[in-house]
């Protein structure tokens, strides 16, 4: 190291011959805060201001080259200098810099080695521009810079998906790639002494120039209408097209006001708080507090489940992808060969769609084997049962597992409603007793809510949370109550749609309004989808609860009764046609409804899209509020990652209670006590804003601010 190294707050300074190094090290991700921007300007003035420096490299201490701007500092604050003022000393420095991409470069991140005048890095890398998931696009000259030294497809497909992309297929972005990782900051002081020693000029980007010929407005057109269809619902991407646009259309220093407008238009939006804050709430579901510092995990290197239909097959299905050996157990040896020839039919899928190999696919059913023994289970680490939804059922199992697995095996439950300390006082461990429960299909859903009993040991807790990464799921840990956080936040739901069509409204509505608002589908193609007699079996348990509600569901409980059992008789909410899976309004449900209605003395009228709104997502959000105060969820935040990933609440409007945030918690109070009032004994049942939303609202606070 030279004599002359110095620090400038998270940025490193030292010369290295004629070259000066300046290093990024602001763990954990190199974000580009206030401190790193002022650090840069500083470090870069250093150089430029000492004769004996003749060419700059920019590298990054850590393993990532940087994360881009620092997404914490979007809410507001003195910010200056902004990033682009930053990128434009660079740009106009006097003296080459050459970028050495040591590893992932994000948003800002690219945006600062794309303002660079040379860049070096290594062919294993890979770099993007992820600003569209935060609700915005990339706001430092990103969408002016990458096309210029990119093709114009390849900068509207990076920018508009945000997906990372290898930097083998950006040759024009990159002046030298070398092989390994660890030789890219030596290669860039060598390429940087070859641009002194030669000559060579100092590259700026901005000097390139572009035209917009016909083939490229052509594209743009195709581009900005695939977009549209594509990105239903979202803001930003149809505003990223335009700025890239704008490099085509514009003067560089022109293209860059653009840029800099439309950026401003998306951080306005509610979008782009709602798509920030979900950033931070998927990070934040992983921090889970309370737990003791010594704590270690659990080793998990086998695992057993049981039940081999489609849940069962779908979760042992996330431990062969990450490579862990599962057994499966059945009671009986053909629902077992069923339930392994159904794993192999969805690889075969896989395979022939392209995403594995045939390889892969042997490889992963070699790590599946099936019994019919509960002895096989004997050596598995963890075992998690996905048996029929009936207390009964699930303690015999637990009884079985108690006798068989060994000290330290966690035994895990995949219930979706039941008592989980029930389940647990089936056997003599009930520290060693989690809840897993896994969305359907197991295999392809995000979420797991890790559900955590009045017993549940600590490393279990841990162990759990781990192993939710390790399957690439997002795991949110839970409290013990009927239907957990999700399924339990979806009842209000559930029952409202149906109570709005004994009122009047039809099926069809009810979904385009749901639709429209951004869920993948409404309550009644969901319901038909998942089989109209599962909720059927769920209401019949819980007959006790919702007898004072004579309306409670009558018309999903008519249909069941018909056979109508959704999507797969053929007939639910909708009618479908044979092989079909599009629903078609029928009259018939709409005269049971109507028949119903009449019954009970409820007067059907007209009801209004925002009525329907209203009336199916405020008594969800009112539920999250109990859910929060009771402490089933540690935060808000959490309610919002598993709405988002287990139920498909559009990640546009952040979750349900970022949804209420945004709205503001007095209005949605004022609504559910307008609903309580005007819909007679039923409103005054099941209107009652919750009290955690009345003390936020009354002291105009947010869910967020529950700590
Ligand atoms: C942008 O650049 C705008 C510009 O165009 C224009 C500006 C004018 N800021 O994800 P991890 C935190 S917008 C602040 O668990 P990994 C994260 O919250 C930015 N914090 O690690 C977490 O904190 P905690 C465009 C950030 O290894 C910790 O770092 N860039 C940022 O699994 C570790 O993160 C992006 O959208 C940030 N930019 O994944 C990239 N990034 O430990 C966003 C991370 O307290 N970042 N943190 O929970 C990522 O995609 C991933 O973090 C990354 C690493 C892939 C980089």
């Amino acid at each position: 190291m030279s004599q002359d190294a110095k620090e400038f707050g998270p940025i490193s300074y030292h010369t290295q011959g004629d070259v000066a190094l300046i290093g990024l090290n602001s763990a954990p991700v190199n974000a580009l805060s206030k401190a790193v921007r002022i650090g840069v300007i500083d470090s870069v003035n250093e150089a430029l201001a000492n004769d004996s420096v003749s060419a700059i490299v920019l590298y990054s201490k850590l393993p990532l080259f940087s994360a881009g701007a620092d997404i914490s500092e979007f809410s507001g604050g003195d910010l200056s200098p902004m990033l682009p003022e930053v990128l434009e000393i660079i740009e106009q420095a006097s003296k080459p810099v050459v970028a050495a991409v040591t590893g992932n470069a994000f948003g800002g991140g690219l945006e600062l080695a794309l303002a660079c005048h040379y860049r070096v890095t290594h062919s294993k890398n890979k770099v993007g521009l992820p600003e569209v998931h935060l609700g915005i696009l990339p706001g430092a000259g990103g969408t002016q810079r990458l096309p210029r030294l990119a093709d114009a497809k390849t900068a509207l497909d990076m920018i508009v998906t945000g997906a990372p992309t290898s930097v083998v297929k950006l040759g024009g972005v990159f002046d030298h790639v070398v092989d390994a990782p660890e030789e890219t900051v030596e290669a860039a002081i060598e390429f940087a002494n070859k641009v002194v020693a030669d000559k060579l000029p100092i590259k700026r980007v901005c000097d390139i120039n572009l035209s917009f010929d016909e083939q490229t407005k052509g594209l743009f057109t195709a581009y900005a209408e695939g977009v549209a269809a594509k990105t239903r619902g979202f803001f930003a991407p149809g505003h990223c097209v335009k700025a890239v646009e704008a490099a085509f259309t514009h003067s560089f220093k022109d293209g860059l006001s653009r840029e800099s407008e439309l950026f401003m238009e998306c951080m306005k939006t509610p979008q782009a708080r709602a798509q920030q804050h979900f950033f931070f709430a998927e990070r934040a579901a992983s921090h889970v507090s309370g737990l003791s510092k010594d704590v270690k995990p659990r080793s998990i290197d086998k695992v057993g489940v049981i039940g081999a239909g489609t849940m069962g097959g779908g979760i042992a299905m996330n431990f062969a992808n990450a490579g862990i050996p599962v057994v499966m157990l059945e009671m009986k040896q053909e629902a077992l060969d069923k339930g392994l020839a159904l794993i192999r039919r969805n690889y075969e899928n896989s395979a022939k769609k392209g995403k594995l190999t045939q390889a892969q696919v042997e490889e992963r059913m070699a790590l599946l084997s099936g019994t019919t023994d509960y002895d096989s289970l004997a050596d598995v680490d963890l075992v998690i049962e996905a048996v029929f939804e009936k207390m009964s059922v699930k303690k015999e199992v637990f009884g079985a597992l108690d006798k068989v697995c060994k000290p330290g095996a966690i035994l895990a439950s995949n219930t979706s409603t039941l008592d989980l300390n029930e389940i647990a006082s089936a056997v003599s461990r009930p520290q060693d007793v989690i809840g897993l429960h896994f969305f359907s299909p197991a295999n392809v859903m995000k979420l797991l809510e890790i559900v955590k009993g009045e017993k549940t040991a600590d490393d279990v807790i841990l162990t759990s949370m781990k192993l939710a990464k390790t399957i690439r799921k997002v795991g949110v840990l839970v409290g013990v109550c009927f239907g957990f956080v999700g399924n339990r936040m979806i009842e209000p739901y559930g029952r409202e749609a149906n109570r709005l069509m004994l009122e009047g409204a039809s099926p069809e509505q009810v979904d385009r309004v749901i639709g429209k608002f951004g869920l993948p589908m409404g309550p009644f193609t969901m319901g038909d989808m998942a089989g109209l007699d599962i909720g059927y079996f769920v209401r019949e348990s819980r007959r006790e609860f919702i007898a004072h509600d004579p309306s409670y569901c009558v018309v999903a409980d008519k249909l069941v009764q018909q056979g109508r059992n959704g999507l797969k008789s053929g007939r639910g909410a909708y009618l479908y046609e044979p092989g079909s899976r599009k629903p078609i309004p029928d009259p018939e449900v709409i005269a049971i409804a109507k028949e119903e209605a009449e019954r009970l003395g409820i007067k059907q009228r007209e009801i209004s899209d925002q009525e329907i709104l209203e009336r199916c997502i405020y008594p969800l959000i009112n539920e999250g509020a109990d859910i929060l105060k009771e402490g089933i969820a540690a935060k808000s935040s959490d309610i919002d990652v598993i709405y988002v990933y287990g139920y498909g609440f559009p990640v546009f409007r952040g979750g349900p209670m970022q949804y209420a945030d945004e709205v503001g918690l007095s209005e949605v109070r004022d609504r559910l006590n307008y609903y309580k009032e005007s819909l007679g004994e039923y409103g005054k049942h099941w209107f009652e804003p919750s009290d955690l939303l009345n003390e936020l609202a009354d002291a105009g606070k947010s869910f967020s601010s529950v700590k």
